[in-house]
């Protein structure tokens, strides 16, 4: 039955290009699923944009002394092309430095003030007075009062996922100058999430959400068991949506209060786009909400964001949180600060047309319930053992063979032997199979299924040898390859949601659009043929390659040059001497010179002939400066 769906993506931070991780953790599995959700007939909203405020992008941006708006405008342009390149279906990717957004953001503000809904409060806030700067979310690190975490931030510890207030940090630091901060009263919104206590634990724990991923609901429900208290959705910074109540001058919307409602502004940009009503994707209760996400964003997506729905009143909550853990390579933490990455436009320079491998190497070793380990022998053996020798090999068989013996025609088939018939009724579960893996979130799974049925192919092949009875037996070598091109076609169907651009190129070979009705993923189970007998397939184009141990080890080998500068950047000497003290410092006779005298040193280049007057002598110094400095 045809259901609506509004599936969101979390917006990334638009402080730097995005990676393997982003899209292992979140990218590919949600596009996996609206694509699957779209191919079985839903109506789907496919959500996402760019995260524009923050502190992380202010951090990024007074580094490099350029504006916010500066970082925002490159990493969003970057992103965006990014997801286009890998096939990443949104339905819109907004950001939320759009009108449509803070005018969202600031409505949906307004109504909960309005309401009652929040605690205004004047507190003591974590000020550094040489930044003359408010200490909030990532301006601020400390140690986590919850894991005992050294570098947890001012708002959220990413090592043990808990969301606190700056105030709660043990030994807070200044991430500006170091300075330990002082306390400076300041007046902030609070949302009180004690007081949404009972509802989240009737709508979570009481509720039907047993069914979340054991991840997810085990970190929300050990949050709910510890107590939940006020948080600030306000911050003293200058970068982001104005407070737009009576007080709020000079202060901003917490990133955290405006970036979830990026999705519903997003999803109203795109309806206003293609002009449909956007209202039901958000408040129809028959519409399913679900949020990708990573698991550093669980509380957000599980605690905040729906007390912030339920408090407004007229929002749906969504059905589920697949939050995914984290994705590490070669055995270390994914950083951008270090440098140790895939970067999705590099691979792409490396590996052109080849998204696809990356797409079913990553969901083929998703961090789904544990964190997992991207490795280049894994991505190597994936495509070679796999996409190569088992898919890529079936497909090229059967359209070499069809092009070869029948000039490219779906020969007639004669009587099906009880193996034929067998794996024509397998053919026909496989849409279910691979449905009860998606369903439940488990797109290893699902594309380790997808696998098989290519693997049945293979094997189906290998066993019949249509090659070697060609000379024998016209009929039983006609039947073999109409049952070999039937699994192609459902191949071509099924693989859509994992590897889309393989599926188009497959389609495209097999003539898919050639016929009556395009086979799709329902008919896969319901019809008897999905390619007639007499149906003209095209030439075959080889949908992979072996990928040579010489590409992987020059990856291996960018990743070390990482490593290397890396190590000597952070690299410390030893001190070669004991440090001094100021007053040892006084003791030096340091004096200020005048040159009355300089000329260039004959036949040499570089150097000038210096007469330096300290005040007590006049010394002659040859000084390399001669290419920047006329005598
Ligand atoms: N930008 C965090 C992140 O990039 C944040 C997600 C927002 S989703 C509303 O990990
Ligand atoms: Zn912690």
């Amino acid at each position: 039955m045809s259901k609506r769906y509004t599936i969101t993506a979390a917006l990334p931070y638009t402080n730097g290009p995005i990676h393997i991780g982003h899209l292992a953790g979140v990218y590919v599995p949600a596009d996996i699923y609206a694509r699957y959700k779209r191919l079985t007939g839903n109506d789907v909203a496919f959500i996402c944009g760019s995260d524009e405020h923050g502190v992380p992008i202010t951090i990024k941006a007074k580094k490099e002394g350029v504006s916010p708006q500066e970082i925002v405008d490159r990493y969003h342009k970057i992103i965006k092309a990014s997801f286009e390149d890998f096939g990443i279906t949104f339905d819109n990717y907004s950001r939320t430095s759009a009108k449509v957004h803070h005018d969202t953001a600031s409505e949906f503000f307004k109504t909960l003030y309005d309401k009652g809904e929040f605690i205004e409060e004047v507190s003591e806030q974590l000020y550094d007075a040489e930044a003359n700067q408010f200490l909030a979310d990532r301006f601020v690190v400390g140690t986590c009062p919850k894991c005992g975490n050294e570098e947890s931030y001012g708002d959220q510890c990413e090592k043990c996922g808990t969301s606190h207030n700056a105030t709660d940090l043990i030994n807070p630091k200044s991430a500006i100058t170091g300075n330990v901060p002082s306390l400076k009263e300041t007046k902030h919104w609070f949302l009180p999430l004690d007081k949404h206590e009972q509802f989240l634990k009737d709508w979570i724990l009481k509720g039907h959400k047993k069914d979340w991923k054991p991840n997810v609901y085990g970190q929300v429900k050990s949050w709910i068991d510890d107590g939940l208290r006020p948080r600030a959705v306000t911050r003293d910074l200058d970068w982001g949506i104005p407070v737009p109540v009576p007080g709020g001058e000079g202060k901003v919307l917490y990133v955290w209060f405006d970036a979830p409602i990026g999705y519903i502004s997003a999803t109203k940009e795109w309806a206003a786009r293609v002009g449909k009503d956007w209202t039901p994707y958000w408040k129809d209760e028959d519409t399913k909400l679900v949020h990708f996400i990573g698991k550093d964003n669980i509380v957000f997506h599980c605690i905040i964001f729906p007390a912030m729905l339920k408090a407004e009143g007229s929002y749906i909550l969504p059905d589920n949180v697949p939050a995914n853990e984290f994705l590490n390579l070669e055995g270390s933490k994914l950083s951008t600060s270090k440098n140790w990455a895939v970067w999705l436009h590099e691979y792409l320079v490396d590996f052109p047309n080849q998204q696809d491998v990356l797409r079913y190497a990553l969901t083929a070793n998703a961090p789904e319930t544990k964190d997992n380990d991207f490795t280049w022998s894994d991505f190597q053996a994936r495509n070679n053992n796999e996409l190569v020798a088992i898919f890529g090999n079936f497909i090229n068989r059967v359209v070499v063979l069809t092009n070869k013996y029948y000039e490219g025609h779906v020969p007639e088939p004669a009587v099906f032997s009880a193996l034929d018939e067998e794996t024509l009724a397998a053919v026909k579960a496989y849409p279910s199979v691979i449905e009860s893996s998606l369903e439940r979130y488990r797109f290893r799974e699902g594309s380790q299924e997808l696998m098989n049925l290519a693997r049945l192919g293979n094997k189906y092949l290998a066993d019949e040898e249509p090659w070697k009875l060609v000379k024998t037996d016209e009929a039983r070598t006609k039947t073999i390859m109409y049952v070999a091109l039937q699994i192609a076609s459902a191949l071509a169907t099924l693989s859509e949601p994992f590897l889309p651009f393989t599926s188009a190129k497959l389609k495209n070979i097999l003539c898919h659009t050639a016929l009556d009705a395009e086979s799709s993923w329902g008919e896969i189970s319901t019809k008897d043929v999905l390619l007639p007998a007499g149906h003209h397939i095209g030439k075959g184009e080889l949908l992979f390659s072996k990928i040579e141990d010489s590409e992987i080890q020059a990856q291996r080998d960018k990743l070390e040059a990482s490593k290397v500068a890396n190590d000597a950047a952070n690299k410390v000497l030893e001190p070669q001497k004991e440090t001094i003290t100021f007053d040892d410092f006084t003791k030096l006779d340091i004096r200020v010179g005048t040159i009355p005298e300089a000329e260039k040193m004959p036949k040499t280049k570089k150097l000038l002939v210096l007469k330096v007057d300290t005040g007590i002598d006049v010394r002659t110094i040859v000084s390399g400066i001669a290419e920047s400095f006329t005598p």
